[in-house]
C-alpha cells in the first residue's frame, strides 16, 4: 500500500502531462494505424456520473439536489425509480475501482456531486463531502488510475433552482465558487478537469421539453439557460486556472450528426439549423465569444439569451481538451408546430432512421462517430480529444450460471472503435476512450429500466456486481489497444 505522501506524488505524476501520450500533444499524425488499432500510449477508460451512482443522497451533509427533488414527482420516472441508493458507489467505490483494474483500464471519468460539496449550492465547503472525493481520488491514483472528474453533471442544489436555476443568470457565478473549492482541494492530485457534461441535453431536456429535473417547458427559459452555461464556462474555466495554474481544464459535449429526414429543402434547413444550436452552440462561444450564425433571430438574439456588453470575453474558455459523447444521429424534419424557440421550428427525433436500434431505440450508426468526429475537429483543432461517453443499453439478464452474455454491446462497441480508430488515422486527435458505463445505473427519466453497464448490477441484492462478456472483451482491447 502507497502512503499519503507516496499517493500525492503520484497524483503529481499524474496530474501533469506524463500519463498524456506523446504523440496526444502533437498534431493528431499518427502514421498509419492498422484498422482498429489505437497509438501507444492511449487512455482506455470508463464512466460514470454522481447522480447516478452514488446513491447515499442524505448522508454526511449532502444537500438536496433538483434531481433528488425531481424523482419524487409522480410520473416523471419510470416505475418511481429514485436515484437514492443508485449503485451506491458512495460506499462502494472500491468495488468500482476493482471493475476498473479487472478491465485494464486506466481513466475513470465520474462526476462530483455538488451538492455535497455546498449543500445549498453557496457558502463553504462541507469538509465531510469532500472527503469522499478526496478518498476515492486517492484509490484511484493508487490504483494507477487517471481520475477524471466533470464538475457538473446535471445535478444542481435545488436551493439554486429553486432560485431560477440556470436561466438564472446568477447560477454561473455560484458554479464558479464551487468551481474554485474543488480546484483548491482536489488540483494537487487532479489534473484534468471537466467543467460540464452534455450542455445540450440538460439544457434542453430540463427547461424546453421538461423531461429532466426541474421539469420545465419554456422555450425562452431555455435560451437563457444556455446562455447562463456558456457564461459559467468561462468563469469555471478561469476559476479552476486560478486555483491552480497547471491544472487542463475541459469539458464535455453531445455530439452527433444531424441528419434531414428527408431531401426536401425544408428538412435540409431544419437540420442545418438543429446541428448548430446542438452541436455548437456550446463549445463555439467557449472558443470565440460568440454565437453560431442562424440559429435565432439575429435581431432578438441578445435579448432572448439575456445578453449584457462583455459577455463575449466572460464565455471565452481556452480549452485544454474536448470531451465528446457520441451514441446516435440525430433525424431532424422541419416542423409546423411551434417549437416556443423564435425562428426555429423543427422536430427531433433520435429513433426514425431505418438502422438497427439499441433497446434504448436509438439508432446504431457507427459511421456516424466518425463523421462528427472529422465535423467537430474543424472546430476544435489541433486541441486533444477525449472520447468521454460512448455506448449502448442492452437489457441482458443473467443465465442460469450468473454469467451475462450481451454480444450486441460488444458488437456495438467493436463496430465504434473501428469507427475511432480511423479517425484518428485520419488525423483526428483522440487520445482516450470511455465507455459509458462502467456499471449499470440510474438512466434518468428511464430510472433502471435501461442498462449501459459493462458491469451488471443486481439492483434487489445489495447492488452486486457482475461483469458481463463486453467487460472482459473491453478488458483486451484495453489490453492489447487494439480492437479484438
Ligand atoms: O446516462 C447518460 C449520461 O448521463 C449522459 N450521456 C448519455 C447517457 C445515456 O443516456
Amino acid at each position: 500500500m502507497m502512503d499519503r505522501r507516496q499517493v500525492l506524488q503520484l497524483g503529481t505524476a499524474l496530474a501533469g502531462a506524463a500519463l498524456l501520450p506523446r504523440w496526444a500533444r502533437a498534431t493528431g499524425d499518427t502514421g498509419t494505424l492498422q484498422p482498429g488499432e489505437f497509438p501507444p500510449g492511449f487512455l482506455w477508460g470508463a464512466a460514470t456520473a454522481a447522480y447516478q451512482v452514488e446513491g447515499a443522497y442524505r448522508e454526511d451533509g449532502k444537500g438536496e439536489s433538483n434531481w433528488d427533488r425531481f424523482v419524487l414527482a409522480p410520473g416523471k420516472i419510470k416505475n418511481g425509480d429514485t436515484g437514492n441508493v443508485a449503485c451506491d458507489s458512495y460506499h462502494r467505490y472500491k468495488d468500482d475501482i476493482a471493475l476498473l483494474r479487472a478491465m485494464n483500464l486506466k481513466s475513470y471519468r465520474f462526476s462530483i456531486a455538488w451538492t455535497r460539496i455546498q449543500a445549498d449550492g453557496t457558502g463553504p465547503a462541507n469538509t465531510r463531502g469532500l472527503g469522499y472525493y478526496d478518498r476515492l481520488t486517492d484509490a484511484l491514483l493508487e490504483a494507477g488510475i487517471r481520475p477524471l472528474p466533470t464538475l457538473y453533471h446535471w445535478d444542481l442544489p435545488q436551493d439554486l433552482e429553486d432560485r431560477g436555476g440556470w436561466p438564472n443568470r446568477d447560477t454561473a457565478a455560484r458554479f464558479a465558487d464551487y468551481a474554485t473549492i474543488m480546484g483548491r482541494a482536489l488540483g494537487d492530485r487532479i489534473g484534468h478537469w471537466s467543467l460540464f457534461n452534455e450542455p445540450k441535453a440538460f439544457t434542453q431536456l430540463s427547461y424546453w421539453q421538461g423531461v429532466f429535473a426541474p421539469g420545465r417547458k419554456d422555450a425562452l427559459a431555455f435560451l437563457k439557460s444556455t446562455h447562463t452555461v456558456n457564461l459559467a464556462h468561462g468563469l469555471g474555466y478561469r476559476a479552476l486556472k486560478a486555483a491552480n495554474a497547471r491544472l487542463k481544464v475541459g469539458s464535455v459535449y453531445d455530439v452527433s450528426p444531424h441528419i434531414p429526414a428527408t431531401d426536401s429543402p425544408a428538412d435540409r434547413a431544419a437540420a442545418e439549423q438543429m446541428a448548430k444550436l446542438s452541436n455548437l452552440w456550446f463549445i463555439v462561444p467557449a472558443l470565440t465569444g460568440k454565437y453560431p450564425d442562424g440559429v435565432l433571430p439575429a435581431l432578438e438574439q441578445e435579448a432572448l439569451l439575456g445578453w449584457r456588453a462583455g459577455d463575449e470575453q466572460v464565455m471565452r474558455a481556452d480549452l485544454d481538451f474536448v470531451g465528446l459523447n457520441y451514441y446516435s444521429q440525430t433525424r431532424v424534419a422541419a416542423s409546423a408546430q411551434n417549437s416556443g424557440v423564435p425562428g426555429l421550428d423543427v422536430t427531433v427525433d433520435w429513433a426514425a432512421g431505418p438502422d438497427e436500434k439499441t433497446d434504448f431505440g436509438w439508432d446504431i450508426y457507427p459511421q456516424g462517430f466518425y463523421d462528427i468526429l472529422k465535423d467537430m475537429q474543424r472546430v476544435t483543432g489541433s486541441r486533444p480529444i477525449e472520447i468521454t461517453e460512448n455506448g449502448a443499453a442492452y437489457n441482458n439478464k443473467p443465465d442460469a450460471e450468473g454469467h451475462i452474455h450481451d454480444p450486441k454491446r460488444i458488437a456495438y462497441l467493436r463496430a465504434h472503435l473501428l469507427a475511432l480508430s480511423r479517425a484518428i488515422n485520419d488525423g483526428v486527435p483522440v487520445r482516450g476512450y470511455h465507455c459509458w458505463s462502467l456499471m449499470d445505473n440510474f438512466e434518468w427519466a428511464q430510472g433502471y429500466t435501461q442498462r449501459f453497464g459493462l458491469t451488471y448490477v443486481d439492483f434487489d441484492h445489495q447492488q452486486r456486481r457482475t461483469m458481463k462478456d463486453s467487460a472482459y472483451w473491453y478488458a483486451k482491447v484495453a489490453a492489447a489497444n487494439r480492437v479484438v
